[in-house]
């Protein structure tokens, strides 16, 4: 396969560019080779700049469940966008996707828009904090909240992928309120709670996407529940990866555990750059301008924006059945890899939640970060290596999670599979 525009251009961008990229996991630094330059997509294929052409299993790490270039998703765009932009003014879509979310969640009463996950989470911490009047937070090692300073804690995503969980420039001062627990270990989060009477919340991933794939168990997240109550402390669960991906209602269709707010992004703007954050009327009205607690943002709201998750979220609750579609075509893809790789006595932990997939070169079932850590990340490059050379572009670090769309086809899934047997023969 030739990549010599890649080359290049990666080269170019390296002069203007930190690292050529503009997030740090898609430099491919984890993997090796150099990061394939995108001319378009389509469905549920990528085209590099060298006319290759990839199926997809990243969709833009998450958010486009309908595939790229979506038809009716561009057209929402577009007819919007005609009209103008950006206002810094209230329009009515953002009061029809609020609608829809709050329509959805039992726990949502309000919601409010912003541009990023990290947004979402960084201003949910704050309301948090402002709406208890406590500073301490837990969270737990592994999970990814977004690049915000006191999130930045032995964090997944990039920081894993880079082996640098945490990240100079956050003070030490900024993080002493972030106490640490392990995922799925609900002693350690008692000893947060016997270590402070002052925690405002505890956030979680309840399907964790950003140290590979590893939920939650719903005897942990219970319990959690009841710590949070007994202590007068705040559930946030953060959705922004899980959200209208696990189910309809993201981790929370899947669990009977209630969270007191939810951080969305990624599906919600279809593509475009969404967050929000949400929960119960009386911690909704804490922030500003009905309550103290102060959030902002000239682009939030975004009018272009709000169409595209509009279109989103309306076409996934007039069709909640392509939840179980992409799940079972999930369960293919990771099963038949599974088996593929066992045939070759290459161990693969394999999860699937919904639309969301994730598999681990480990020898053991992974419920925690360390678990993860433990993961052969050089068979894992090995195999991302071997198969972008066929045509296959999986997440390029072994502590991410996979997406199907609805375009990824059975076809296209067994194709994956028959390619996947190919690389394990070689990689074994
Ligand atoms: N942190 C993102 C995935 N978990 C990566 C985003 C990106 O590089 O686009």
């Amino acid at each position: 396969m030739k990549i010599q525009n890649s080359i290049k251009a990666f080269e170019e961008a390296q002069k203007y560019i930190p690292g050529g990229v503009d997030s740090p996991v898609r430099a491919f630094k984890s993997v090796g080779g150099t990061p394939v330059f995108i001319e378009k997509g389509e469905g549920a294929y990528l085209y590099d700049i060298d006319s290759n052409r990839y199926i997809d299993y990243v969709q833009s790490w998450g958010p486009l469940i309908f595939g790229h270039a979506d038809e009716k998703t561009l057209e929402a765009v577009t007819e919007t966008a005609k009209k103008g932009l950006s206002f810094g003014a209230p329009t009515l879509l953002e009061t029809e996707l609020a609608k829809e979310i709050t329509d959805l969640f039992d726990t949502v009463d309000k919601v409010r828009f912003v541009n990023s996950g990290t947004e979402a989470v960084m201003s949910a911490i704050r309301l948090a904090r402002g709406y208890t009047g406590r500073d301490d937070i837990v969270k737990f090692e592994g999970c990814y909240h977004g690049h915000s300073d006191s999130l930045l804690v032995q964090a997944g995503s990039g920081a894993a992928t880079f082996g640098n969980p945490s990240s100079p420039g956050v003070p030490a001062d900024f993080t002493k309120h972030t106490l640490l627990a392990r995922y799925n270990d609900i002693e350690s989060v008692k000893k947060c709670f016997e270590s402070s009477s002052e925690i405002a919340c505890v956030i979680l991933e309840p399907i964790a996407g950003n140290m590979g794939l590893v939920p939650a168990d719903e005897e942990f997240l219970k319990e959690l529940r009841s710590l949070c109550d007994e202590n007068g402390t705040l559930l946030i669960f953060d959705e922004v990866m899980s959200g209208f991906r696990a189910s309809l209602k993201g981790a929370q269709g899947l669990t009977d555990v209630k969270p007191d707010l939810v951080t969305l992004g990624k599906v919600i703007g279809g593509g475009m750059p969404v967050g929000a954050f949400g929960g119960r009327e009386e911690i909704m009205n804490s922030l500003s301008p009905e309550g103290p607690v102060y959030q902002a943002g000239t682009l939030s709201g975004n009018p272009v924006a709000m169409a595209a998750g509009l279109s989103t979220i309306k076409r996934l609750k007039e069709n909640p059945d392509i939840y179980e579609v992409l799940e079972n075509r999930a369960k293919k893809l990771v099963g038949g890899m599974k088996e593929a790789a066992e045939k070759c006595g290459i161990a693969l932990q394999i999860d699937v939640r919904g639309s969301m997939f994730g598999f681990f070169f480990n020898e053991n079932p992974v419920k925690n970060f360390d678990d993860a850590l433990k993961s052969d990340t050089e068979l894992f490059a090995k195999f991302h290596a071997a198969m972008i050379e066929r045509g296959v572009y999986f997440a390029c670090s072994q502590f991410e999670a996979g997406f199907i769309c609805t375009e990824t086809t059975d076809e296209l899934i067994d194709e994956t599979i028959e390619k996947a047997k190919e690389v394990f023969g070689i990689i074994k």
